[in-house]
């Protein structure tokens, strides 16, 4: 077969080819266009292939690409036209129906515990004031838990029965501190007022810090107490500090987060650590509820961290968590927040 002939009736299927594909309307006009022109058996590539054979010898090489051209192109027609069709859309698609109204799975977000959201907004409001955030350990050595909070070996609050001690650490005093009972004994902090000291110790006045975190007293669960629960600490230390700005500071506190309608009253109360000292109650449905205890930083205290009660006066306070969050969600008994009920957990 002479070259000319060969070529013309090659570029006359690729032709035909490409328009076939370009015009298909859809995945069955595809495949019988790809049947007719690439099928492996019969189709018009295959054909014209045989041809090739016809074709004298030294035009073979010619003959050859031109058939690699043609072949490449009806290929790409090829891939273009199911290319089109793939973008065209839902109408096009030949798999399962697909119904873009259906409602979908809706995704369930988790969320921060209320008792995070609250020590979050508590910072917030405190902050605002001017504390910073302090923190300390929650396993605490006796100094800081109990010595230099003015509290005695012979203190009922140092009794076993009142603390959660870890019989089997050994923690050292820190340097030139001995304890009187000479065991350096390690326990689970039962107040933040443990950060009081941590803070005092390194910082010289004034200090004006919020601590918030853990604290663990076996006492027994019901509706306002639970063996594990949060506190706010509250401390400044300045020139001039009186209990007017202790009772200002707590009444801002309480009416930012509680609302303006909460009452809190004081009650003379005692503190080792604190003198005078106050328990703070809020008005809680048609009574009271303690909220913290709270007062003048004991000058013994000052001392100990080696402030100049001369110079230096403060107040410190230390609130529970939990109670304030139930004093503002209305919520009547503080297991709710550690059964893990995620209902429950779900409303905040
Ligand atoms: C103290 O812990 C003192 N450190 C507070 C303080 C700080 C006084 C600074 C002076 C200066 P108290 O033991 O009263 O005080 O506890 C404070 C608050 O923690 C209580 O008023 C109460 O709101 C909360 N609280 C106490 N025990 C529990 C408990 N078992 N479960 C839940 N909340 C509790």
């Amino acid at each position: 077969m002479p070259l000319a002939e060969f070529t013309a009736e090659l570029s006359a299927m690729r032709a035909a080819a490409e328009a076939a594909f370009a015009s298909a309307a859809d995945a069955d006009a595809v495949e019988a266009a790809r049947i007719e022109f690439l099928g492996a058996k019969a189709g018009k590539l295959r054909e014209a292939q045989k041809g090739l054979g016809a074709v004298a010898k030294d035009d073979k090489p010619a003959a050859g690409k031109h058939f690699n051209d043609a072949k490449q192109a009806i290929e790409a027609a090829l891939a273009a036209a199911q290319e089109r069709l793939n973008a065209g859309g839902a109408k096009q698609r030949t798999g399962p129906a697909f119904d873009a109204t259906v409602p979908g799975t809706p995704l369930v977000l988790g969320h921060l515990h209320p008792i995070t959201q609250t020590i979050e907004e508590l910072k917030d409001i405190m902050g605002r004031l001017g504390f910073v955030v302090a923190d300390g350990p929650e396993i605490e050595d006796e100094w800081h838990n109990f010595e230099a909070l003015n509290i005695p070996p012979s203190h009922p609050a140092r009794d076993p029965l009142e603390n959660f001690y870890l019989s089997t650490a050994k923690a050292a005093n820190p340097a030139g501190k001995t304890s009187a009972t000479n065991e350096p004994t390690l326990l689970l902090r039962s107040q933040t007022s443990t950060v009081q000291i941590r803070v005092m110790e390194k910082t010289p006045p004034p200090v004006r810090i919020i601590a918030l975190g853990r604290v663990y007293r076996p006492d027994t669960a019901d509706a306002t107490h639970y063996p594990m629960f949060h506190q706010i600490e509250g401390l400044l230390v300045d020139r001039h500090v009186t209990m007017a700005d202790l009772k200002t500071v707590l009444r801002l506190f309480a009416s930012s987060y509680l609302g303006s309608d909460v009452h809190i009253r004081f009650r003379p109360s005692f503190f080792p650590f604190t003198e005078p000292s106050v328990e703070v109650d809020m008005s809680w449905n048609d009574g009271w509820l303690e909220m913290g205890g709270a007062g003048m930083v004991d000058p013994h205290v000052l001392q100990a961290v080696g402030y100049d009660p001369d110079e230096v006066s403060g107040f410190a306070f230390g609130l529970g968590v939990e109670r304030l969050c139930m004093r503002r969600h209305a919520i009547d008994d503080i297991r709710e927040f550690y059964k893990n009920d995620v209902r429950f957990l779900q409303q905040f």
